[in-house]
């Protein structure tokens, strides 16, 4: 008998399409979670409070203010940045953090920070999508992308192998502020977490890996953000920052992870971002207890740390 021969996807242009507002899907939970299984991501206009965002985004900013980055003579939610300063600031740093380390530290200490992805209308989204209990991974990462001569635009990657624990894990995108395409925002491969775990190789920008993709894996969906906005997908869809043609102006936004409580989580989402800070530290100024190690509360599976998801691998396109 001859063997079968599969046929391979054909090679095809690149795309980049404006993302679907899922919006009108939130009083349809079925077809919310219909669409999140085939495409990867959701996009929803609005979905928090304007005013919530632009609260955090000047909390962020007043810390950059006593590092001397932003221009003077800003309002609190002005993203000018003081180049003559941030240009110092050394290349190790910026490339690690997007920023200077000490004030990504400081930022870290926020209370305001690490309450915000515990808003009741992600928390809301999270249940309809997982069906069960939420959990929200404490490792808040903000991403003060400043321009600056080690920032590179964030290569094509999936979250799975940095986050681990459950594939089912979804990341929330959250721009601090408006966010058009021209600043730099996110975007991301639809369907791409049907190929399962890819191959990386390290690279420059976020994260530091990227994935290698097939000439048939190019439908890319993007859209010009307004402050409100969120962008969430599934571990293993792959997605890239666009490049920023501001030279003169930062990102802000954030990455938070959700997962069904049900499912494993890997300990280090539990940790604080900065590997040598410890929550007591982050602690010491904050005004509330409810959030303090709120995961402790919570009956948790956790699953061990798998440094071999980080092996370089060819990919059989
Ligand atoms: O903000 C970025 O450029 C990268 C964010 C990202 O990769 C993520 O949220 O997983």
């Amino acid at each position: 008998m001859n063997p079968v021969a599969i046929e391979k996807p054909k090679a095809r242009p690149i795309t980049r399409s404006l993302f679907v507002d899922s919006t009108p899907l939130l009083a349809d939970p079925g077809g919310l979670r219909e669409r999140v299984g085939r495409d990867g991501y959701l996009f929803f206009k609005g979905l928090l409070p304007r005013d919530y965002v632009m609260s955090l985004r000047a909390d962020i900013l007043a810390v950059a203010d006593r590092h001397r980055w932003r221009m003077p003579g800003q309002d609190r939610w002005g993203g000018l940045i003081n180049r003559d300063v941030t240009d110092t600031l050394p290349d190790a740093e910026v490339s690690a953090w997007g920023t200077g380390e000490q004030c990504y530290r400081d930022v870290q200490h926020l209370e305001s920070f690490h309450r915000f992805p515990h808003h009741r209308a992600l928390l809301a989204l999270y249940r309809t999508l997982f069906q069960e209990d939420v959990l929200v991974h404490a490792r808040t990462v903000a991403r003060m992308l400043i321009p600056h001569r080690s920032n590179f635009p964030t290569p094509p990657h999936q979250d799975f192998p940095f986050v681990q624990g459950a594939t089912s894990t979804m990341t929330c995108w959250i721009p601090l502020g408006d966010c058009p395409r021209t600043l730099g925002g996110l975007t991301v491969l639809r369907g791409s977490h049907h190929a399962g775990q890819l191959p990386v190789r390290p690279a420059k920008g976020a994260g530091g890996h990227v994935v290698e993709l097939c000439p048939w894996e190019t439908e890319w969906v993007e859209g010009d953000y307004d402050a409100g906005d969120v962008l969430t997908f599934n571990s293993l869809v792959v997605h890239k920052s666009l490049r920023s043609e501001m030279k003169d102006r930062l990102r802000l936004s954030l990455d938070v992870r959700f997962q069904a409580l049900s499912e494993p989580v890997e300990v280090g989402s539990l940790r604080p971002h900065l590997p040598d800070l410890e929550w007591e530290d982050i602690y010491r100024d904050w005004k509330s207890d409810d959030l303090k190690y709120y995961w402790q509360k919570l009956a948790l599976r956790t699953s061990p740390w798998d440094p071999t998801r980080f092996e370089a691998k060819a990919r059989a396109c």
